[in-house]
């Protein structure tokens, strides 16, 4: 006879129990996990002697009240927790795609205004992120709109080769007024966090998605405060969401996800106006300056009647200081096009094309923070697009998808000619092009696709993208192209599958060691529930499949339903081999 489960295991997997709608069985529903962090800022702020403040706890338990923003009687049917047994978790209704985002808040100690806040604040954020990466899908950070285009641009540079979204939120009015912006922006950011792989620092507000190193603020007393000026939004959420996947930064690695949090803060922003003088340029650049953003007039300009000042910018930049040229303007970039530009290119100025000033201070304590690398190295990474924080020149017309002959054909053969039927087309087409492509490991049409301007990690009709086809296959160097040309580790098939499952049911070794290196992970509720399967493996002899669960994370002493684990099982068969092999992958 079966002896007890050791756990309740509603607790452990978060399964709702089965509920039914008017006599008929709920369809099921996929929970995902998003991590909230709050920071502070107006959206919990009460008013306190007249002023505006913030209030510890006050933001949870008005959330749990508010009906859009959880859901108490699936909360009361579930066991809600988090793998931390943090109990401020919460859950939206069921969304429009039937996901339900079971979100957990952690708040800080003390919760600041965003005007207090310095590089050590975004320091423990990014700590945060990281500390709780593999049990989330995604990442909301509330914080007040003050210095929130500071926060998302810094954190943009400190978290590298990013997978998963993390998107920053906040608002103008406290969540707890009749009137508020503070719900939508969270319920927007949570909806997206849950249920896009959408890897990149975000800023979110008032139903825009924009990429966090690209926004500033620019309004202080409108629901519409920030503006991306330079870059369109990576997703608008009107009648439904739509992300902008052209837009959407890919990490393009095969790096695992890690934190940078050696910050430099000797880093500042000078901005001219007319008749600055010399020595207020020379003071601002006394040690121990390392870095300063130079805000210039219009395309990059500065005067260049005055040597003084030149001489002065000269003399810092020679000493080793890196100084980036970024315009005062809101919309544009920084051009050598003038002669009042070239003479900051000859004071050995960095051109910072159209970087926000609050992007530019954050690069730069990012770069000048990373101690291994030298004065040119670090020169180089400036002028570089690390995150998307610049627009990357124009290196002749992209040919587009449909402007291909194939596309062309198909177009004409089914009486089509406006443009949105094309795409639409297009669209349909492509994704299904890449993953047969992808199955018979044809790097070459894969690169002609990719040339043409089509994605390569979109899914096909049932979401199954064309690394999971590669992954299914094992054609390793399929992979790595793949990731190396945006692919995303975290994409979901209609079955809930990513790359990784799919390379451990085929036992695809090399695959899965090369997916994990790139961050990918079974979700932890799979991983404390894989006891029972690695018995099984282990009561059939198979020891590759127990191999292969090792190599793709599991923990080979997990228990199964019974108490035993797997080596356990192996022990009582006698088969002392295949004890020793268990022995050596643990
Ligand atoms: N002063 C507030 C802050 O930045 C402004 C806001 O959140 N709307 O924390």
């Amino acid at each position: 006879a079966l002896s007890q489960p050791k756990q309740d295991l509603t607790k452990v997997c978060g399964v709702m129990p089965p509920r039914t709608v008017e006599g008929l069985p709920c369809r099921p529903c996929n929970e995902v996990r998003v991590f909230v962090i709050n920071t502070g800022g107006t959206i919990g702020m009460v008013i306190h002697d007249d002023v505006l403040a913030p209030k510890a706890n006050a933001l949870v338990q008005s959330l749990r009240k508010l009906p859009i923003l959880h859901d108490k009687l699936y909360a009361q049917n579930t066991c809600l927790y988090d793998y931390y047994g943090r109990n401020n978790t919460l859950v939206l209704p069921l969304s429009k795609a039937n996901n339900r985002i079971v979100y957990t808040i952690l708040e800080y100690k003390p919760l600041l205004d965003s005007s207090n806040m310095t590089p050590d604040d975004w320091v423990r954020i990014g700590k945060d992120i990281k500390d709780n990466y593999e049990s989330y899908n995604g990442f909301v950070i509330l914080h007040g709109t003050d210095t929130m285009a500071y926060t998302a641009s810094a954190l943009s540079f400190m978290c590298e080769h990013l997978g998963k979204p993390v998107i920053l939120t906040g608002s103008q009015v406290p969540i707890y007024e009749l009137r508020n912006d503070g719900r939508d922006n969270l319920l927007g950011a949570l909806l997206i966090a849950g249920q896009f792989v959408i890897p990149e620092v975000c800023l979110y507000f008032y139903n825009k998605l924009y990429r966090g190193n690209r926004v500033t603020k620019v309004d202080a007393a409108s629901f519409n405060a920030f503006s991306s000026p330079n870059l369109a939004p990576l997703a608008t959420t009107e009648l439904d969401i739509t992300i902008n996947w052209d837009t959407v930064w890919k990490p393009k690695t095969t790096a695992r996800f890690q934190v940078s949090t050696e910050l430099n803060q000797n880093v500042g922003l000078l901005r001219l106006f007319p008749g600055i003088t010399a020595d207020t340029v020379k003071a601002f650049l006394q040690p121990p300056m390392e870095g300063v953003v130079l805000e210039t007039y219009g395309s990059g300009n500065a005067p260049d009647n005055r040597p003084d000042l030149l001489a002065e910018l000269r003399k810092a930049t020679d000493s080793g200081i890196i100084m980036i040229n970024c315009t005062q303007c809101l919309r544009g970039t920084v051009s050598a096009s003038y002669a009042t530009g070239k003479v900051l290119m000859d004071a050995g100025l960095i051109p910072g094309g159209d970087m926000t000033p609050e992007a530019a201070l954050s690069k730069l304590s990012y770069v000048l923070g990373k101690k291994d690398f030298d004065l040119n190295s670090k020169k180089t990474m400036i002028s570089e697009n690390l995150r998307g924080e610049m627009s990357a020149e124009l290196d002749g017309a992209k040919l587009c998808l449909s402007d291909s002959r194939f596309i062309q054909a198909i177009a004409q053969s089914l009486s089509i000619s406006c443009k949105e039927e094309l795409k639409a087309i297009c669209d349909a087409v492509t994704p299904t092009l890449a993953c047969a492509a992808a199955k018979i490991g044809d790097i070459q049409a894969l690169e002609a696709l990719n040339k043409m301007g089509s994605n390569l990690w979109l899914g096909d009709y049932d979401g199954s993208t064309p690394l999971h086809v590669a992954a299914s296959e094992g054609h390793l160097d399929m992979v790595q192209y793949l990731l190396s040309h945006g692919a995303t580790v975290y994409a979901k098939d209609r079955y809930g599958d990513t790359p990784l499952s799919k390379a451990v049911r085929f036992r695809h070794k090399d695959v899965v060691k090369l997916l994990r290196k790139t961050g990918a992970h079974f979700s932890r509720d799979k991983l404390d529930g894989i006891g029972t399967e690695l018995c099984s493996l282990a009561a059939s002899g198979d020891m590759e499949g127990l191999e292969i669960w090792s190599l793709a994370g599991a923990d080979l002493n997990k228990p199964g339903y019974d108490g035993k684990t797997a080596i356990q099982v192996v022990q009582a068969a006698g088969k002392t081999e295949a004890v020793e092999f268990l022995t050596q992958l643990m």
